[in-house]
């Protein structure tokens, strides 16, 4: 075989691979079923259900709904939409994460909207919408942490940019659904006031209150606790085509790539800098970072981006995983536990159809062959307490069912009705249609 035809060999589709992940999604949506339906998760090793809180909301089945349609397992994907319109309720008298159930639950009914049409889901994401959105009547317009189903009652002012300012996605979808513009303005104005706060060089804190809408402090990221602000900026603006979204995006990143990106060996991490001098401050990184080169290729940083995927990628590989948390300065692990997430395989998937060179196929490969040597077990998959060690623990979060699965098949399968030109992700993996401006 010639070296052309070899690299279109490995770049093309991968249909074995394909159907064996439709397989292990099937069978770990099973052991949900079978063990804990209706649960916010499943404990695969005790065969349990767990709730986040003193009620279940169905995370699990609603973060799956649209991975289960993306792969065709559309006699599984119906038992969930009867679930949403016979069964979910919100009018639960306790506390939430407002920014988790927004981008789980809120961002899986505006999928599952715009794949159904179904005028009762989209009453259940109303509902929902309203009852989150009454976090957002603080002074400042950034929402509070928590926010009661039921009573609307807040608590929780202090916030980091990431729940502070990422509400564009599904809120944005929720008014254009609605045609009510209240659940987009709210969002539009928390990540505003986020915006608002930069430096003269263009940098944000990590920290907020939300009270008087001020920065805590002048830790400069783009990875964990920053990440979904910037990445809603970018993707609010190919949803939305909100064209001050996009000012902010250019804006933001101009001043992330010359501060935070540190070039290290050909490759590139992305650390903490502070945010009035530019000085880089921290070299201490984590697994949810790994989302960056999928945004940066997205946006038209195909130089940074495919540096910052190759750092992460050399990171999976020596570890067979990723740990939690690791320190390119010293070059060692400071926290070595795995959760199942998605990051990699996301920017894997933007790499795969954006770069589209064989070897990112090759990649996408690699950590599934690792997923399934470590974290496989007779029920499904579990998290993992130690890289070094690969001890499994009882625990098997949502967004493997969103998103990890999710981008292992697109990137085996490569479907053209998901390309980036039809639909955006959310950062919790749910597809919609972009709208018109
Ligand atoms: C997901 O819930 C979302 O992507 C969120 O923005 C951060 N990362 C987790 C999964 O790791």
């Amino acid at each position: 075989m010639s070296g052309l035809l070899f690299c279109l060999a490995l770049a093309a589709p991968q249909p074995a691979l394909a159907a064996d992940v439709v397989r292990e999604t099937r069978r770990s949506w099973d052991a949900y079923v079978h063990y804990a339906w209706g649960h916010d998760e499943l404990r695969p090793l005790t065969r349990t259900g767990f709730d986040w809180y003193a009620h279940p909301l169905f995370m699990t089945g609603l973060d799956a709904y649209d991975t289960l349609r993306v792969m065709g397992l559309d006699g599984e994907a119906r038992r969930v939409e009867d679930y949403v319109d016979h069964t979910l309720s919100f009018d639960d008298d306790m506390y939430v994460k407002t920014f988790e159930i927004s981008i789980r639950l809120l961002g899986s009914l505006d999928a599952m909207y715009d794949l159904t049409g179904d005028p009762l889901v989209l009453s259940k994401a109303r509902d929902l919408g309203d009852r989150l959105l009454r976090a957002f009547a603080s002074p400042s317009g950034l929402p509070y942490y928590y926010v009661n189903l039921k009573t609307g009652a807040t608590k929780g002012t202090v916030i980091c940019a990431a729940e502070a300012g990422s509400y564009i996605f599904e809120f944005g979808a929720l008014s254009r659904f609605t045609r009510d513009p209240k659940y987009y303005r709210a969002a539009k104005r928390a990540s505003e006031r986020v915006y608002g706060t930069r430096s003269a060089i263009g940098l944000i804190g990590k920290d907020y209150d939300v009270t008087t809408g001020a920065g805590l402090d002048h830790d400069s990221l783009c990875g964990c606790y920053v990440d979904s602000y910037y990445e809603y900026l970018y993707k609010g603006w190919r949803l939305l085509g909100d064209p001050e979204l996009k000012a902010m995006w250019d804006t933001s990143i101009a001043a992330v790539n010359r501060y935070l990106a540190a070039q290290r060996g050909g490759k590139i991490w992305y650390g903490m800098a502070d945010s009035v001098t530019g000085r880089l401050t921290g070299t201490s990184v984590t697994l949810w970072d790994a989302y960056f080169p999928a945004l940066l290729i997205y946006a038209g940083h195909p130089w940074h981006g495919e540096r910052a995927f190759a750092a992460w990628d050399g990171l999976w590989r020596q570890y067979g995983l990723l740990p939690m948390e690791y320190d390119f300065g010293t070059g060692k692990v400071t926290n070595p536990r795995y959760y199942l997430n998605p990051e990699l395989m996301e920017s894997c998937y933007y790499m795969i159809k954006l770069a589209g060179r064989p070897e990112y196929a090759a990649d996408m490969r690699q950590y599934y062959a690792d997923l399934k040597r470590h974290c496989r077990n007779d029920v499904a998959y579990s998290q993992i307490a130690d890289v070094a060690t690969m001890r499994q623990e009882d625990a098997l979060p949502s967004f493997f069912f969103a998103e990890t699965l999710k981008y292992l098949y697109l990137g085996f399968a490569q479907p053209a009705a998901y390309d980036f030109q039809h639909v955006v992700f959310s950062t919790e993996a749910h597809p919609l249609r972009p709208f018109a401006p």
